[in-house]
């Protein structure tokens, strides 16, 4: 037995958890961000300190954006490993909700460590504490209930053991993993207790590769196999099995076109001769035409979000099929499919056994070809405008890509750059496209990008944000530069939100709410974003031209140290079209005309909804 605090006993146990796939082993957790109060700091915060590098330590600036980092790490390294997150009580914990949500939701796990009042409530209530006047047991950390994948509350050393068991089974298991919240009462942190040693071994979590059951295998073969038009739709999932390559055979030996969700966007180089690129709200014409008139589509590793069925508008065959290969049983039942639980490599493979010998019909792989061809002389046309005085946002993102090296990452989450990267950015890497479009959380692209970063520091890692995204959480800059981590950020300042400026004026709501600017007037405000990353500790480079832009960002790649190039766009140039729908309600009464009119469209566009039950 081995005498320790319920703090130290929880570090050396996470020090010694491994995961195993393929017989590949890595650490499950490479270290823990933390920042302190008096709710951890002398529980797991001592507990750090006397464990050194057994679990190195690293500290952030703001607790959601630790979760954004330890997010960015576990979606790199395929949620393999990542890193856990300790906070004090009260509002330290819950600036992590917004983190949790965003982890369950993109289903990549993070070990979140929120310290908990007291136990005892001796002290009660202390600094902080939520008291409710009917119930003494609930806590602010009860909100994480609702957005983790595990919560429990260690209220007693003896609890430890078995919770810490249990929640490292559930973030591990690639069909269940999320966010993994263990509340922790700040004196029971602090509490000795006799542990039995077997707690502390090693402990290797083997990630498995379950084939689909034999009978669903056959009915989806059949049902492929009858199928003239089938599309595959290949989402996350299909990158964090490292299944790509088994994609691509079976394009290859069948001819299915594949189109790409944002978590799926890399799936194949964006050049292959299967690949029709992004499908969606914010796809290309080539997949949603193809989408359009699919009567079989095999959805692998996706779950089926609203941007990615153009909400539910995508599909238009009357007798559409669907089969979902999906490790999660609750992704591989969705649209009525039929539900292939299993690993995306291991499906994909026997997907391809069972059809062997059979492929679509020359005429319908040349239309996919057509369509895609299309499509890139679309991306080349938005890539190199020569709009002007400002450039569009569409010529940065070309001189992004035409700068970058195929492994590089490029890192985005929110605003109207996530929908134009999805329909313009040209993957040739599974791991070279990072946007975080489950949550789309304003904030993410910075602390994100210090995960990508960390998880492959060989990888130059190219984060894209708005001003509105930056003002948002911009100071993980400082731990960039505290750690030594060489981030590029481009920041794209168009003075306000434009996506959703865009979406408003698309509803009748005359981009109400979205520009900065003074009260009651046109001027724009005297903010200098720019000046403000310099504050934080990175080097800054400004840019007004393409030219200026290309020349600055190609100095910021060559740095050692992290660097912020700002530039200043043109907000009234749209991306190419997708031919899409987006299911945004619309006021059904209203005074305005510009509003009357919009929900007319908009009734309009819902006419295409579709069931798919
Ligand atoms: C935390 C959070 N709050 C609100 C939103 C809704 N939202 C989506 S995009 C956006 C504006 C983003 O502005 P900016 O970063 O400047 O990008 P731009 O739209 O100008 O391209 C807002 C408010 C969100 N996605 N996340
Ligand atoms: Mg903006």
């Amino acid at each position: 037995m081995t005498v320790l605090t319920v703090a130290q006993a929880t570090v050396r146990f996470l020090a010694n958890q491994w995961t195993e796939r393929d017989g590949v082993r890595q650490r499950l957790f490479a270290g823990c961000f933390g920042i302190f109060g008096h709710g951890n700091v002398a529980g797991l915060g001592q507990a750090l300190l006397e464990a050194g590098d057994a679990l190195p330590y690293h500290l952030p600036r703001n607790e959601q954006a630790m979760v954004h980092t330890a997010v960015g790490y576990a979606r790199m390294r395929n949620r393999l490993s990542t890193f856990a997150c300790t906070t004090s009580i009260g509002p330290g914990a819950t600036n992590m909700v917004t983190g949790a949500a965003l982890a369950t939701i993109n289903r990549v796990p993070v070990l979140l460590l929120p310290a908990d009042t007291f136990a005892t409530r001796v002290a009660s209530p202390v600094l902080q504490e939520l008291e409710l006047p009917g119930s003494l047991d609930v806590s602010v950390n009860d909100c994480f209930r609702p957005v983790s994948v595990f919560f429990d509350r260690i209220s007693r050393p003896e609890q430890l053991a078995s919770s810490l068991l249990a929640a490292t089974r559930v973030i591990t298991d690639p069909a269940a993993t999320g966010a993994v919240t263990l509340a922790m009462p700040q004196d029971v942190q602090a509490e000795a207790h006799d542990f039995p040693e077997e707690l502390f071994a090693e402990r290797v979590w083997k990630v498995r590769r379950p084939a689909p059951a034999a009978e669903d295998l056959a009915e989806a073969v059949e049902l492929i196999r009858t199928a003239r038009r089938p599309l595959l739709v290949s989402g996350g999932g299909t990158i964090y099995s490292e299944a790509t390559g088994a994609l691509r055979a079976l394009a290859e030996a069948t001819g299915i076109p594949v189109a790409e969700t944002q978590a799926g966007k890399g799936s194949l180089p964006f050049d292959h001769p299967s690949a029709v690129g992004a499908i969606g709200a914010t796809g290309t014409t080539a997949a949603n035409t193809l989408a359009r008139e699919a009567d079989v589509v095999i959805g692998v590793g996706t779950r089926w979000s609203d941007f990615t069925t153009a909400s539910r508008t995508a599909f238009q065959h009357p007798g559409v099929r669907f089969v979902n290969l999906n490790v999660a049983p609750v992704d591989a039942y969705k649209h009525a499919g039929v539900p292939l639980v299993a690993d995306a490599r291991a499906g994909l493979l026997a997907l391809a056994d069972g059809l062997r010998g059979w492929s679509v019909e020359g005429d319908y792989a040349a239309l996919a070809v057509r369509l895609a061809q299309e499509w890139e002389r679309t991306v080349t046309r938005a890539h190199t405008l020569g709009h002007g005085p400002l450039p569009a946002q569409s010529e940065i993102i070309g001189v992004v890509q035409e700068l970058s090296e195929p492994a590089d990452v490029v890192v985005c989450a929110a605003g109207s750059m996530p929908g134009d990267l999805h329909k313009l950015w040209r993957t040739r890497d599974p791991k070279g496209y990072h946007v975080e479009y489950g949550y789309s959380c304003m904030g993410y692209e910075i602390a994100g990008g210090l995960g990508v970063k960390m998880a492959d520091p060989s990888r130059e890692v190219t984060v894209m944000v708005g001003d509105g995204s930056y003002l948002m959480m911009a100071q993980e800059i400082a731990t960039a530069v505290q750690e030594g981590v060489k981030l590029t950020i481009v920041l794209v300042q168009n003075h306000g939100f434009q996506s959703i400026g865009a979406l408003s004026e698309s509803l009748g709501s005359q981009r109400f709410g979205t520009r900065y600017r003074y009260r009651g007037a046109d001027a724009l405000l005297p903010v200098d974003l720019a000046a403000n990353a310099a504050s934080l500790g990175a080097q800054v480079l400004r840019a007004s031209t393409v030219e200026e832009f290309r020349k600055a960002l190609a100095q910021a790649r060559a740095a050692e140290v992290t660097t912020v190039v700002h530039v200043e766009t043109d907000p009234s140039v749209p991306a190419p079209d997708s031919e899409s729908w987006w299911d945004v309600p619309v006021a059904q009464v209203s005074e305005l005309e510009s509003t009357r009119r919009a929900r007319v469209a908009y009734e309009e566009g819902r006419r295409a909804q579709r069931p798919l039950l």
